[in-house]
């Protein structure tokens, strides 16, 4: 069935490669059994929220949603917080190391329509680096800026929410390549997309500046419990 589906994605890729890239396809992904549908139709989260947010189907493992990598190597890896700072940050993997270490579980949602429930990470709070950073007072939005200018962003209180994060670590192993490795963002209560993968920058700004996504036709706000899918 995975495998199936891998290959039909492939295929489609194959058919629109040298037209506009796809966020991915719906409805190609191993989703989990029926009676396990049902009953996650029913359950709330702890905030009174489905669960399951409205369009969304929850599926058995991560996907690689593609995108273009950066190097997956930890020794590679720097993260600059800078801009709206009064201490701008150049960290390497063993400064991000660092600091406070913690797990995180949650449930991601792909635009594209599929929800990964319970995923569980370890990093570090996105918070945590505001911190260190201060953003001055002018700073309302943090651009999330990774590999080959892949950029997103999240108004400055979101970022500042303490489920969100930056992540080195997916179900107690190092972040695979694909999924973003060696460290990606993690904002779980948006559509993926703001969880940008080889992340590389928190770029802190008064303005905000629309990203990769948003600026072709998705959502700037992404809440996936009022399906904000596509900007109007
Ligand atoms: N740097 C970068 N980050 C990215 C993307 C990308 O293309 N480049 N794609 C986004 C989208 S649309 C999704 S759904 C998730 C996919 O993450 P995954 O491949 O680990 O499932 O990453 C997001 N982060
Ligand atoms: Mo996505």
């Amino acid at each position: 069935m995975r495998e199936e589906n891998q290959l039909s994605r492939r295929v489609f890729l194959a058919v629109a490669a040298g037209t506009v890239v796809s966020i991915g396809l719906p409805g190609l992904f191993a989703t989990v059994g029926e009676a396990r549908q049902e009953e996650l139709a029913k359950a709330l989260r702890p905030d009174g929220r489905p669960r399951v947010p409205p369009g969304q189907t929850a599926i058995e493992q991560i996907e690689d949603m593609g995108g273009r990598p950066g190097s997956p190597r930890p020794e590679d890896f720097r993260l600059r917080v800078h801009g709206e700072v009064e201490n701008p940050l150049a960290l390497d993997f063993e400064a991000l190391m660092a600091f406070k270490q913690q797990n995180f579980t949650c449930d991601v949602h792909c635009v594209t329509g599929w929800t990964l429930l319970d995923s569980t990470w370890r990093g570090v709070p996105m918070a945590a680096l505001l911190d260190r950073a201060k953003p001055t007072k002018h700073a309302k939005f943090v651009v999330i800026e990774a590999a080959h200018g892949y950029t997103t962003s999240i108004p400055l209180d979101e970022a500042r929410k303490p489920d969100v994060f930056l992540a080195h670590t997916l179900f107690g192993s190092p972040l695979p390549g694909p999924n973003g490795g060696p460290v990606r963002a993690v904002v779980p209560d948006r559509y993926f997309y703001k969880s940008a993968k080889w992340v590389k920058g928190l770029k802190i700004v008064s303005k905000d500046e629309l990203g990769f996504w948003e600026t072709r036709g998705y959502s700037n706000s992404a809440d996936p419990w009022k399906e904000e899918r596509y900007s109007r």
